[in-house]
């Protein structure tokens, strides 16, 4: 295509394409008053104000130690929590009329620990009929004080008369906290509609594979579910089929939600897939641990319930379903050898009773229920997330192909395991060259691969600027056209919501439908990649540096000596994060044996507070030995990382051999020394590796700041190709 035509194109496109961007916000169709007026809740009058603990073992206390509330003296006080779900909670559904958006706001203020993420949800329906939403989260600290949550939801659905707005901090099951000023106030924005002449989804791509999307019991009689129907093919229980769904309490199964929204999907036409078996979330303790003791359950017990689970659910619902994820998220992040799969399993509550082989052994329950159902066509999926990162994806296709050679060794030949679930929680940065490694890594087992739980995350805080919508559409454009390419492998591709609004990402606007229902440029990137990408251009990527390091050998003790001051610095001065703190230089000296970095930092507070040594103050050096710039690590990468009271980290974790550094603090700045033995190649004068270094910048246990000198995405520790260029030379140039 010529450049005048791309760009006519470009125009025309333009105007179709960016309109419905521009329309993010809401049409206002009619507007009603709702049943009731919401008023703030101050806490003032001494009372809980209807607020509940959802978990009946907080405490919750009206107190005067904290208040928001303007010209006021009380907030309420939530303590004696053990799960991250447990929380202050209001019901709502007075204040609500279906069909319209609401703003919902509460003040959070952390008492401990040292951070936490507090996040405010909305719970529509009860029981299995549950919807939870995650409306909005951020991750504060008890310096922070008083801060807001505040996030807009369109309830098409009252959840049979159960709705509340309620604080919970999902990864620190035992936080403390105050709240106040809980409000709730409509936007204006009423009953909305979808355009039903759209190009259906499940049209674009019927020829190639599913096209699937998430359903909820409350979605049932809504316009969501309408929606559902017109774009897509095959539905997913968001929550609905989980563990805790179905058999929250031993022996008793609760199958009537389930059943109801199963059985409207099949009326309506389309297919269903089950969501999950075996998790190691959203699991009722008692599967695998016992509650009295915490401690795991026998391996033969916890067996037992893992395998009645499966079998009941399964034979329940079967052959209404097309396909099950039989185990849900087995594997760890970034495992340190992903050749030890095993190594890699996660410490689950299932892992822990019953020991490495659980995954396997629910394969063969499940297995076992289908071959006594032959009549049955129902795949077998191990489904998992961040499988573009290619060390997990390596212990996931080690583990599959392994169980898969077993079973098939046993049975002449059969498999245990049908697919490979790739759940696809992408963002911007993501690499759609490991989503495409990793697609025929699995491809190459012989397995069905299909894409579980896709959603690209842009912008946040609900804000999506021009730019950021762009990039997701590209990227959105990109894995659809690797999607198509793959197409005889994949079965089905499913997106994790149906538009930004309900999504469990909401705030970093993921998906390819608006609050509105209205298609963002994603959804054209999606309906036709080559027309989308033929017309734009990627937003530009920023040039990779280059940069030199001259010969010379320092000692490696927190002095910088002279010979320092003979090769240049490099500026630390490329920020990841919105928010720009510590920031430093980088020198690099090389011999034949070793490259030595002398990293400069200059901060205003030093924390070493957290668990996560990334998350410490602390700077990293990243080496590409020959400069391939592969997608992913091979042997001659690395990263090494030293926090400032010189303790070292390494990925992968056995690269440490010959490692030697130094720190030394003055004040707030403080000074590392590296040494980095030359692993795989003998350096030569004209040398030149992938090179990169970052500064992360901590306060009160948290990492608030990344400087690097070469990438802006973040990926370095799992994707050699965004490293700079340093090439070794004899004399500072
Ligand atoms: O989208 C689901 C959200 O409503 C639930 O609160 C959450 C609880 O864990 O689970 C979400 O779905 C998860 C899916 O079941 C498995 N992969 C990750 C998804 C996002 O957390």
């Amino acid at each position: 295509m010529t450049r005048t035509a791309r760009t006519g194109l470009a125009s025309l496109l333009a105007l179709a394409l960016i309109l419905p961007l521009l329309g993010l916000s809401s049409p206002a169709v009619g507007q009603s008053a709702p049943h009731l007026e919401f008023t703030t809740v101050t806490f003032e009058d001494g009372t809980l104000s209807g607020v509940e603990g959802r978990g009946e073992v907080e405490r919750l206390t009206v107190t005067d130690e904290a208040n928001r509330t303007e010209g006021g003296r009380y907030a309420l006080k939530v303590e004696g929590r053990s799960q991250g779900w447990h929380g202050p909670s209001l019901r709502v559904e007075p204040y609500l009329e279906p069909g319209q958006e609401y703003l919902a706001s509460v003040w959070v203020r952390l008492i401990e620990p040292a951070q936490a993420r507090l996040q405010l949800s909305t719970q529509i329906g009860q029981g299995s009929a549950a919807s939870y939403v995650n409306l909005t989260s951020l991750v504060v600290t008890p310096d922070d004080g008083w801060v807001l949550l505040e996030a807009p939801y369109r309830y098409t659905s009252l959840g049979d008369g159960y709705v509340t707005l309620y604080v919970e901090s999902p990864d620190s099951p035992t936080a403390s906290f105050y709240i106040d000023d809980i409000h709730l106030e409509p936007t204006g924005s009423g009953p909305i509609t979808f355009d039903r002449n759209l190009t259906p989804l499940k049209e674009v791509y019927g020829d190639l594979f599913l096209i699937g999307n998430v359903v909820s019991p409350a979605d049932l009689g809504t316009i969501k579910f309408d929606f559902l129907t017109h774009h897509y093919h095959v539905a997913t229980a968001e929550n609905a089929m989980k563990p805790e769904a179905l058999q929250e309490v031993k022996g008793e199964f609760t199958f009537d939600t389930a059943d109801r929204m199963v059985d409207a999907v099949l009326a309506a036409g389309l297919k269903m897939h089950g969501h999950t078996l075996a998790w190691h979330q959203q699991t009722p303790v008692w599967m695998h641990t016992d509650p009295e003791t915490g401690r795991p359950l026998p391996r033969d017990e916890a067996l037992a319930n893992l395998r009645a689970h499966i079998r009941t659910v399964m034979e329940h619902f079967g052959d209404r379903v097309i396909s099950w994820d039989v185990v849900n998220e087995a594997i760890v992040d970034n495992p340190p050898d992903p050749d030890d799969w095993r190594g890699a399993l996660r410490p689950s509550g299932w892992y822990q009773a019953i020991g490495p082989d659980w995954v396997e052994q629910a394969f063969r329950a499940a297995r076992e229920v289908l071959d006594e159902h032959p009549e049955w066509a129902i795949a077998l999926y191990y489904n998992d997330y961040n499988l573009d990162n290619q060390a997990k994806a390596r212990a996931v296709a080690r583990m599959v192909e392994e169980l898969n050679r077993t079973y098939a060794a046993e049975t002449g030949g059969r498999r245990l395991i049908d697919g490979i679930g790739m759940q696809g929680h992408y963002s911007i940065t993501t690499n759609p060259a490991n989503v495409r490694l990793s697609l025929e890594r699995f491809a190459a087992l012989g397995v069905e691969v299909s894409i579980t739980e896709l959603d690209v995350t842009a912008g946040d805080a609900f804000q999506l600027t021009e730019e950021e919508a762009l990039a997701q559409a590209v990227l959105y454009a990109q894995l659809f056209q690797i999607f198509k390419e793959h197409a005889p492998t994949i079965a089905r591709v499913t997106f994790w919501g149906l538009d930004d609004g309900s999504s469990w990402r909401a705030d970093r606007n993921p998906l390819l439908f608006d609050r509105a229902l209205q298609p963002k440029l994603a959804f054209h990137a999606v309906r036709d990649p080559e027309l989308f990408l033929a017309a734009y251009e990627p937003p530009p990527k920023p040039e990779a540096r280059h940069g030199t390091a001259t010969f010379g050998t320092p000692v490696i003790d927190g002095e910088v000596d002279p010979i320092w001051h003979q090769t240049p610095a490099l500026p630390l001065d490329r920020y990841q994060t919105a928010w720009h703190g510590a920031s430093g230089t980088a020198r690099v000296l090389w011999d034949h044996e070793h490259l030595y970095v002398l990293v400069q930092v200059t901060d205003e507070q030093l924390d070493r507070s957290a668990s996560s040594p990334w998350e410490q103050d602390s700077i990293e050096v990243f080496i590409d030995e020959n400069n391939a710039k592969t997608t992913s690590y091979e042997a001659d990468d690395g990263q090494y990382r030293v926090n400032y009271v010189n303790e070292p980290t390494f990925n992968p974790a056995g690269i440490g051999a010959g490692f030697a550094s130094s720190a030394r603090v003055e004040g707030t700045a403080y000074t590392v020394e590296v040494q980095i033995p030359f692993r795989t190649i003998r350096p030569e004068e004209g040398t030149t590796i992938g090179f990169d270094v970052q500064i992360n910048d901590a306060r009160d246990g948290v990492r608030q700041s990344i400087a690097t000198w070469n990438d802006l995405t973040g990926n370095g520790w799992q994707d050699p190709s965004v490293f700079g260029h340093l090439t070794l030379v004899t004399e500072a140039q």
